[in-house]
């Protein structure tokens, strides 16, 4: 009982949010780079510019992941450092940078996975429509292509694409997030199937042309529902639920993106509220889009309170604790979201992401302490170990994050990092839930 004896464990980040060097060795601008530099943006005028200036410590940082025992290490490449206008053009020092990590990371026993997409995509494609145009498939399938030719001989674990949710969902559709734009619903649903034949294209690369034989997924979040008491009817809605959605909560949802991945066809809500829009699809195209994948990639951090209408009461997250981020602490999300996914996807799942913010800060005694972030965390895991241990074919587990980074539209107040940095000297510190997690690995979850 218990975990799996080969659990994945490992630590996660994301290019833009770690590496900083914006603008060094040839690396084009990305539409953070640009949107960051809005007045009033994110707080304190702060950007991704230097962030943990990771580009540069990368050999300190992969040494204070095997100090971590991390056994996995989730990163993303940044499209615009390895191809500066997204196609034609290869940026040498780029792929430079990656193959240097990855020869630390193997050097150091830590296997890597590679996002091949983490949100920051090329400006000079954003100003050619970025996702609305249809060239973006095959833009996407060059990049990949490019990546796969130089790091397949030593990445094995593959993840496409990052949340489509919140990129489309915020970026695209509600305008509240780069490239901050209010897409009509027929436009939305043109995003949603050009991302996911980008997703699917990618795959094919990967599968025929990587050098090891490769393990593929992708990282999408979405709304998966607790039910609000024990009984069978409760799990039934709870289950409908993190399936089904309506037409402001599209772009947002699970179902929209993982059943024509995993299930061969859109759902018939998607038919429902996009109407003509899906007159677009050719049957081709979904069997392109459904081709196998190996794992079901999740990022979970809560489940939302749930409207009326869906019989649950309006408040239940009233006076519900919260993470700094705003975010319920619900760890009861992370039985049932990878019990849902798994039963509807048949893919075993991996956790790509799950963690908490804090205002973590050095105490007199010059460590960090975290007590909640391990009480935290401790509960997810107490979850996701039930799930694993009735049934649902659990992977494994990446913590996000492996260190603080640049959190998006909030800067850097936010620190949901297993390693502290000091960013005004570059200084990173271990907090004391990086020296529990190392114990949890060792101990594959049983001192939880
Ligand atoms: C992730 O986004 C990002 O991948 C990562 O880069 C980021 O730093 C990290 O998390 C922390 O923010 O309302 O029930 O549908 C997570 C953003 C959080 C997206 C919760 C969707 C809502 C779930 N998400 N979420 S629900």
């Amino acid at each position: 009982m218990g975990f799996p004896k080969d659990f994945m464990w490992g630590a996660a980040s994301a290019a833009y949010q770690i590496e900083g060097a914006y603008r060094e060795d040839g690396k084009g601008p990305g539409i953070w780079d640009v949107a960051v530099g809005k007045p009033g943006l994110i707080p304190f005028g702060e950007t991704g510019n230097v962030a943990c200036d990771h580009y540069h410590r990368f050999r300190e940082d992969v040494a204070m992941m095997k100090e971590m025992g991390l056994k996995y290490y989730r990163f993303s490449i940044s499209w615009p450092r390895v191809m500066p206008n997204g196609v034609g053009e290869i940026n040498q020092k780029g792929f430079e940078f990656y193959t240097n990590l990855i020869d630390e990371l193997i050097a150091k026993g830590i296997e890597p996975m590679v996002t091949l997409f983490h949100w920051n995509f090329p400006y000079a494609l954003q100003k050619k429509g970025g996702w609305f145009n249809d060239a973006s498939p095959d833009w996407f399938a060059e990049y990949t292509k490019q990546v796969v030719d130089r790091l397949s001989d030593r990445v094995k674990y593959w993840i496409t694409i990052n949340e489509p949710q919140v990129f489309l969902g915020s970026g695209y559709g509600r305008g509240n997030f780069p490239p901050f734009i209010t897409g009509s619903l027929t436009e939305q649903f043109l995003l949603v199937h050009h991302v996911l034949l980008a997703h699917a294209k990618a795959v094919q690369i990967i599968r025929n042309h990587a050098k090891v034989t490769p393990i593929i997924g992708m990282a999408p979040t979405g709304p998966c529902f607790v039910p609000e008491d024990d009984s069978e009817e409760a799990l039934e809605r709870a289950r409908q639920e993190s399936f089904d959605f309506d037409k402001d909560f599209a772009l947002f949802s699970n179902s929209l993106y993982a059943d024509p991945v995993f299930l061969g066809d859109y759902p018939d809500r998607a038919y429902e509220i996009f109407e003509e829009a899906t007159n677009i699809i050719k049957p081709a195209e979904l069997s392109l889009i459904s081709q196998p994948l190996d794992f079901y990639g999740a990022n979970i951090y809560y489940s939302l309170a749930k409207p009326v209408e869906a019989g649950y009461p309006a408040n239940c997250y009233q006076g519900n604790p919260k993470t700094p981020m705003g975010w319920p602490i619900v760890p009861e999300v992370m039985y049932y979201a990878p019990k849902f996914l798994y039963e509807r996807y048949k893919k075993p799942i991996l956790i790509t992401e799950n963690g908490i913010a804090g205002f973590d800060f050095v105490h007199m005694d010059g460590k960090v302490h975290d007590p909640y972030r391990i009480d935290y965390t401790r509960r997810y895991l107490l979850q996701l170990k039930k799930a694993a241990e009735e049934g649902v074919e659990v992977a494994g587990y990446m913590h996000w994050s492996v260190m603080d980074n640049f959190e998006w539209l909030q800067g850097y107040d936010k620190r949901f990092g297993l390693a502290y940095v000091d960013y005004q000297t570059g200084r990173r510190i271990l907090k004391d839930s990086a020296y529990w997690y190392k114990e949890v690995i060792e101990r594959n979850g049983e001192n939880l």
